[in-house]
């Protein structure tokens, strides 16, 4: 009688550890793994007026600091296209110049990515394949998703031409060809229906 209710015990642990493991699995399909609540982004960018540039990107905190960003885009031209945070998450522009310059918390200079003085913002440039399409995976050390550097609320732009990474302040990328404004996503919250 004993071993049976035991058993049964047993049989009990062994369905909730099963459905327990069935739960986080569920969780990591809607959010990125390693992602803290409330610490995911996401941007969809979409085209301004005689574009067609679209894309997804998804922002996650770097378990060794800075902003993971990654994501694509298509309708590009083929070639290198400045990448950039720019400070108003605003694109209701049809030019998308609504969404102001360049994010530059520290006012700093323009410059590439790796350059000693940048904007936070500038992210370099991206080069679309001749299909169009372009992919992004990087960390970058100087967004966060806290405090001046954070990158709640401003927007993406993806720009017509190349950034010389010299041109001040906005490396005569040119034109604004996609954007989109970024926004907080609770990892732990079901994603929308
Ligand atoms: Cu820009």
């Amino acid at each position: 009688m004993s071993i049976t209710r035991n058993t049964l015990a047993l049989a009990g642990i062994c369905a909730m550890a099963g459905l327990g493991v069935q739960v986080v699995r569920a969780q990591q399909t809607t959010a990125p793994a390693a992602a803290p609540a409330g610490k995911t982004a996401v941007a969809k960018i979409m085209p301004t007026q005689g574009s067609n540039t679209r894309g997804e990107l998804t922002f996650t905190p770097d378990p060794k600091g800075g902003v993971h960003i990654v994501g694509s885009f298509t309708g590009l031209a083929y070639g290198e296209h400045g990448f950039h945070i720019h400070e108003k998450g605003d694109c209701s522009a049809p030019d998308a110049s609504s969404a102001g310059g360049h994010f530059n918390p520290d006012n700093m200079k323009h410059g590439a990515r790796d350059a000693q003085e940048r904007h936070a913002g500038d992210l370099g440039n991206l080069k679309a394949d001749p299909y169009g399409m372009a992919r992004i995976d990087i960390v970058d050390q100087h967004l966060s998703f806290d405090g001046p550097n954070s990158i709640i609320g401003k927007a993406v732009i993806l720009h017509e031409k190349v950034d010389d990474f010299t041109t001040q302040p906005t490396g005569n990328a040119g034109g604004r060809v996609g954007c989109g404004v970024i926004e907080a996503k609770t990892a732990s919250s079901p994603s929308s229906k």
